[in-house]
């Protein structure tokens, strides 16, 4: 739920120019302890539902698990988190929802993510968005915020790597022994912490040397009139029990058009802001 402390975590010029320059930004210490203990519980339930369908050899697998904000009410929480969300308005605008969840779990000893040729893949988010808007760069449409619920901030830990200012580029070299692209660095984060990253930042995940295992939370944000890359299975039980800005950030809207036309009645976040005096184009 939205209040006045939202207010107080407008973004900066700085934060906004960091973001548009940099394609991405890091805030420390915006989970509290206790809530990063208490969002492990469900996290490990669904980690351990993965173990005890694969079995042991899944004990060293990094494990991606899309659409997991209906799995639990915490993680519904954390689409308007106060410290967070009024950077994603201030990012994107009003006219937003979450497009996309995944968490992912990286126990020590699992390999880097590498692709065909056992590269790092290295990669921009949403698939083919990038390439069909045919113009370059191509618009911000979308981006993440990762929570991190692990101790990551030390490389060997299964980082997040990025390219700083790579979201303006439409490739990077990719070296071919070893390597890193010249300019990546490791994401060091602690527990409590968030990265937002535009999806258009060039982005990897290394391999996990440490006895640490690796959790993060990553919530999209895209315009309300791009489509979902999840089915976005909220339970009602969930649902009904959200005020209806968190509804607009499950995608809800009373009309199929009220998510292109940005009249008042079809838009709960633009009235909140208003009513709080942020206008916003
Ligand atoms: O696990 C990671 O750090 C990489 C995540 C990733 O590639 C993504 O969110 O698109």
């Amino acid at each position: 739920m939205l209040d006045t402390r939202h207010l107080q975590h407008l973004i900066t010029d700085e934060q906004l120019q960091h973001f548009n320059e940099l394609g991405y930004l890091i805030l420390e210490d915006v989970l509290p302890q206790d809530l990063v203990r208490e969002l492990e519980v469900p996290v490990d339930r669904i980690h351990q539902e993965y173990l005890d369908e694969k079995g042991p050899t899944a004990q060293h697998s990094n494990f991606f698990y899309r659409d997991f904000l209906g799995r639990n009410q915490l993680f519904v929480d954390l689409l308007d988190w106060y410290k967070t969300f009024p950077k994603v308005w201030g990012i994107l605008g009003w006219n937003i929802y979450s497009y996309h969840s995944h968490l992912i779990v990286t126990p020590p000893g699992s390999p880097a993510e590498v692709d065909d040729v056992g590269l790092l893949r290295w990669h921009q988010d949403s698939g083919r968005l990038t390439k069909d808007m045919k113009i370059h760069p191509p618009p911000r449409m979308a981006f993440k915020i990762v929570y991190w619920l692990s101790d990551c901030s030390e490389p060997g830990r299964g980082n997040f790597y990025i390219v700083p200012g790579s979201h303006l580029r439409k490739t990077i070299n990719k070296p071919t022994d070893g390597s890193l692209p010249e300019g990546a660095i490791p994401v060091c984060c602690k527990p409590g912490d968030a990265v937002f990253f535009d999806g258009r930042l060039w982005h990897c995940r290394n391999r996990n040397e440490s006895d640490i295992t690796r959790k993060g939370l990553f919530i999209g944000y895209a315009f309300r009139w791009m489509q979902a890359m999840d089915y976005i299975t909220i339970p009602p039980e969930i649902f009904d029990r959200c005020d209806p800005i968190r509804q607009q950030l499950l995608g809800y809207a009373a009309r199929p058009g009220g998510r292109f036309s940005g009249q008042d009645k079809d838009s709960p976040l633009k009235v909140w802001l208003e009513e709080h005096e942020v206008f916003l184009e």
